[in-house]
């Protein structure tokens, strides 16, 4: 007798990189809560119990329908007990106590609305908050505070850098890099990355990748773009960072926010003009804004593992290099993948010959919203 072979239950991986997770969240609800713990976590300077929350709300993601019982949570990995008293609470009453009081908490809503300025971290958040300060217009105005030239220009574009970018203007701020790279050379090649490419439709800032073909020529290459974007006026700030990267470093094992590359965090005027659909006010008293703008220029061929890294999400990644390290004895960043069994690097020229690599199924960037 032939018996039809266990239909196998679909489970859920504990690693991001094995989850398709898209933008359509039925659990945005949840999520929302369980990253203002997260946040929370991140104020009180506790990263314990902070991967806990981040990957609960990461799995809950994944999710393509909706929680309506704490039992619909049966199978899933990354739930703490913690984080189940939260959801059974939500589920249950509407919301939960533990994040309501969080949310009226006064250091709270103080360390999200100084955080909120460009330039500014917890450490120096903390700092204001611990001298009495509550509102942006205290801590700028307040004389005996020094701040550094990005917070500066933080306050100043506060309200613009503030609104979300829109995909038109992150199109419209590909064509003037991509024509402002072109005077370097022709040869120049750019990529939108980060959330935009993950599918978003708003944005904080809009980042992009440059590559040049020739090995070495990409040193000259953000210089010569910000100088082309001060000559045209529409460069508001500009923040450069050399490259300290070496071809023949191991990745790092700890996740690192910063990689290597020569990058730069600008502040650019868009004027409304140029992007496609946007009508120019006439009684408005500018025709422009201000936006943030994130170039980086590895070298060629780093490219795929730069796209992959500068792709996100943050949780994303972060599970990318947990699975490549635990499961398979690999160390992965954003300049390189190696393999400590056979002690080789592994040469990528595209993301899918990563995935192949790390034995993993390959995940569109769209479904990468881990
Ligand atoms: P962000 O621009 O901070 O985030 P995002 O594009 O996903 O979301 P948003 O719409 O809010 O802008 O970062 C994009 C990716 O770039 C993120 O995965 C982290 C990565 N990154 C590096 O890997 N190295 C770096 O040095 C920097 C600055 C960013
Ligand atoms: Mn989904
Ligand atoms: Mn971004
Ligand atoms: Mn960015």
């Amino acid at each position: 007798k032939t018996r039809l072979p266990d239909s196998p239950v679909p489970t859920v991986s504990q690693y991001a990189c094995q989850r398709r997770t898209t933008l359509d969240n039925p659990n945005k609800v949840l999520t929302d809560a369980l990253e203002v713990l997260v946040e929370n976590c991140e104020f009180n300077d506790s990263m314990g119990p902070c991967s806990g929350f981040r990957r609960a709300a990461s799995v809950l993601k994944s999710l393509t329908t909706a929680l309506s019982c704490l039992q619909d949570t049966a199978g899933l990995p990354c739930l703490g007990e913690e984080s189940k008293t939260i959801i059974e609470e939500i589920i249950d009453c509407g919301s939960s106590s533990r994040v309501e009081d969080i949310l009226s908490d006064e250091r709270y809503q103080t360390l999200k609305l100084f955080t909120s300025v460009f330039g500014v971290g917890p450490k120096t958040a903390e700092k204001w908050y611990r001298r009495g300060l509550r509102s942006l217009e205290q801590v700028y105005s307040d004389s005996s505070l020094h701040f550094n030239r990005m917070q500066t220009a933080g306050f100043i574009y506060y309200e613009d850098i503030s609104k979300p970018v829109t995909v038109a203007e992150a199109r419209a701020l590909g064509c003037i890099i991509e024509e402002t790279a072109s005077y370097y050379s022709s040869g120049v090649s750019i990529s939108l990355t980060g959330g935009f490419r993950r599918g978003k439709q708003f944005g904080h800032d809009v980042d992009f990748i440059l590559t040049v073909p020739e090995p070495g020529k990409e040193d000259g290459l953000l210089p010569a773009v910000i100088d082309t974007l001060r000559s045209q006026g529409i460069l508001l700030y500009s923040d450069f960072q050399e490259s300290t990267f070496d071809l023949n470093k191991l990745p790092s094992r700890r996740f690192e926010a910063m990689d290597h590359f020569q990058k730069c965090f600008l502040i650019l005027k868009l004027r409304a003009g140029l992007v496609e659909g946007q009508q120019v006010d006439p009684g408005c008293r500018r025709d422009w804004r201000a936006v943030r703008v994130d170039l980086v220029a590895p070298p060629a061929e780093r490219y795929a593992f730069c796209l992959l890294g500068w792709s996100g999400s943050t949780q994303f990644e972060r599970d990318l290099r947990r699975f490549a390290r635990l499961e398979r004895g690999m160390l992965l960043d954003n300049h390189a993948l190696y393999d400590k069994t056979t002690n080789t690097f592994l040469q990528a020229k595209t993301e899918e010959d990563i995935f192949a690599h790390l034995g993993l199924d390959y995940i569109e960037p769209w479904q990468r919203n881990a």
